[in-house]
């Protein structure tokens, strides 16, 4: 499995200098980024990829940039998640939320930046690789283009923001969400960027449609399992092992997997997820090993 080393160096490399720009900027971006995580949806991405091919150099131009924007796009939601508008937390991944160090402002401005940096990224590699194989551009442009598209897609408006309005908003005046609501939330919202991680990585690499498909299917059923399992952290965990101060959820008055089902209801669903993706993980082609122990990590709970 690619390490998280490599990762963090990747997003080192690609994010801006630290001095670079204006004020306190690209520290900032910097600080939300490169503060820990798991790079889940990074390591996925490249993992993705590699089902489908074992091209080092494409690897290296195609995949690498995108695993590192999709990187930002999932900072700059926390980073905008943790504003006092929204969830208001005051500490991620173990450190002081960006704008509670920042300022509430360079907080939306941070991740606005993160958001724009990851579309920089990718078009700036789609230049670079025309410069490096002039030949060969036109067909590896229209993987770019499609896995781009599915990437904001993914995240934008009818992705993960849509998502995030239905949790901020709800889903109207004193509607009580059944257990398909909350899925449809947890899908837009948590499930979407684990979908364009496994998507993208399969288009750039070559992955015919349904390949990608099935691909796609089981992000979705990830980010379910990933969201119940983020439900549960919050009522089992401690600050030490999230990073992050948990009953927000309760103190939030959200409905939940947990709240509605009650724990053991949840840790059974998470299993029963974590065997169909694991069912339709194995239909796939290629070396599967690091997507399996990946998944196993994190749902045998
Ligand atoms: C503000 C547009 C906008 C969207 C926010 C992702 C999100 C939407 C909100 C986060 C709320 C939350 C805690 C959801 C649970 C699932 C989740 C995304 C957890 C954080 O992801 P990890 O555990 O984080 O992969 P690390 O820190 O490891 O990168």
């Amino acid at each position: 499995m690619i390490g998280l080393n490599t990762i963090e160096e990747l997003l080192e490399q690609y994010l801006p200098k630290g001095d670079e720009g204006y004020g306190l900027l690209s520290e900032a971006m910097r600080y939300s980024v490169l503060g820990g995580g798991k790079r889940l949806r990074a390591i996925m991405l490249i993992e993705s990829f590699r089902l489908f091919s074992d091209d080092k150099d494409l690897e290296k131009c195609m995949a690498y940039p995108f695993a590192c924007a999709l990187e930002c796009i999932h900072g700059y939601s926390l980073v905008h998640d943790d504003l006092p508008a929204m969830d208001n937390d005051e500490f991620r991944r173990g450190s002081l939320t960006t704008h509670k160090r920042y300022g509430h402002a360079m907080g939306i401005l941070t991740g606005d930046a993160l958001l724009n940096y990851s579309m920089e990224m990718i078009t700036r590699a789609g230049v670079d690789f025309e410069k490096s194989k002039p030949g060969q551009y036109c067909s590896y442009m229209s993987r770019f283009m499609r896995a781009a598209s599915v990437l904001y897609k993914n995240a934008g408006a009818f992705g993960m923001i849509g998502g995030q309005v239905l949790d901020v908003e709800g889903f109207g005046d004193d509607v009580q969400p059944d257990e398909g609501m909350l899925a449809t939330l947890c899908e837009l919202k948590t499930s979407r960027l684990f979908q364009a991680a496994l998507c993208c990585g399969a288009i750039l690499a070559g992955a015919d449609e349904t390949e990608v498909s099935f691909l796609d299917d089981i992000g979705r059923l990830m980010g379910l399992a990933f969201q119940i399992r983020d439900d549960i952290l919050d009522v089992t965990a401690s600050f030490d092992e999230t990073g992050k101060d948990t009953g927000s959820d309760e103190k939030n008055n959200k409905s939940t997997f947990v709240s509605m089902f009650g724990l053991d209801a949840a840790r059974d669903r998470v299993k029963e997820l974590y065997g169909e993706m694991s069912g339709k993980l194995a239909a796939l082609p290629g070396d599967k090993t690091a997507l399996e122990s990946l998944f196993k990590k994190l749902f045998m709970i």
